[in-house]
């Protein structure tokens, strides 16, 4: 029994995982901050064998695809059997993790971590039968999501990537409580506490001791105790490390003030907000030329 447990709080979070693969989740769900989060109650996590739900000796989960095309396809009466069972105590939502399906995103992230609880289906080979989603999304929110533009052979490592990106952000989880706002679209998801100067970007380089290391210096600014100076620093840094790397994200931004604007003229946007905006000539992603 948890701290939280013993303390009579309830779990903030329960997450059930169906995988062929059930070792896959062995030791990452029990480090660092999701196996804090666990440790003290906030999260609860069951990992199911979907195994125990095929009917033959032989354990079958998929079948070959009708229409013909390489690869297996996953069986919607063992999955269905699976998501009865696992699902039907409660409120949850359905996350199905493949690369076809809406990007996943800080926002979403949020969405999830005010959900009571998250069924990871995980699904391997060329996928699950499309009927499984199809007859879920009568009876629970249902989504399927993919973390990015490259193909995983399961789900299994999205959906360690989408629990890691929900846990930190349960109440009481992070160390610092601020900490999630000052983070890379912290500002665009809304999180309390997040600095407004960062929203909709990704955050520039960071630095600790010491003040100089192999002869390259922190920028002098960060030592200077000047809060207003830090923070629009940080903010010139965060628009050239996005310019340089997500365009898609300038492209984006609104209520860019005379200061914004000649930043992003320097890492070659002429006019951000409108237009397609020219590449940018270099990589300028560094604190080091930064004039201040
Ligand atoms: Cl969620 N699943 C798989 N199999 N591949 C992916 C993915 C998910 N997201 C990106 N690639």
């Amino acid at each position: 029994m948890s701290e939280a447990q013993r303390r009579g709080d309830a779990v903030r979070l329960r997450v059930d995982i169906v995988t062929i693969f059930p070792a896959y989740f062995n030791g990452p769900l029990d480090v660092s901050l999701i196996g804090k989060a666990a440790a003290r109650g906030d999260i609860e996590f069951a990992v199911h064998d979907l195994r125990r739900w095929a009917r033959d000796a032989h354990r079958t989960v998929d079948d070959m695809p009708f229409g013909g095309g390489p690869g297996m396809v996953m069986k919607p009466d063992v999955w269905g059997d699976a998501l009865d069972d696992i699902a039907g105590a409660g409120p949850a939502t359905l996350v199905v993790p493949t690369p076809s399906g809406l990007p996943f995103s800080q926002e979403l992230a949020a969405r999830y971590a005010a959900q009571p609880r998250l069924v990871f289906a995980c699904g391997r080979y060329e996928g699950i039968d499309g009927r499984v989603v199809e007859a879920m999304r009568a009876r629970m929110p249902t989504d399927e999501i993919s973390i990015g533009d490259y193909v995983l052979a399961g789900g299994e490592a999205a959906a360690l990537v989408i629990t890691e990106a929900v846990a930190r952000l349960l109440p009481g989880v992070l160390g610092n409580a601020s900490s999630a706002g000052d983070d890379s679209f912290g500002g665009a998801a809304g999180a309390a506490g997040g600095p407004r100067y960062m929203c909709g970007l990704v955050e520039g380089p960071v630095y600790t001791r010491p003040r100089s290391w192999r002869g390259h210096e922190v920028p002098g600014v960060l030592l200077s105790g000047d809060h207003a100076a830090i923070a629009r620093w940080r903010r010139d840094m965060a628009l050239r490390r996005t310019a340089a790397y997500r365009p898609d994200l300038i492209r984006a931004l609104r209520d860019l003030d005379p200061r914004d604007q000649q930043v992003l003229a320097e890492a070659g946007f002429p006019a951000a907000g409108d237009g397609p905006g020219a590449p940018p000539a270099r990589f300028p992603v560094g604190g080091e030329d930064m004039a201040h």
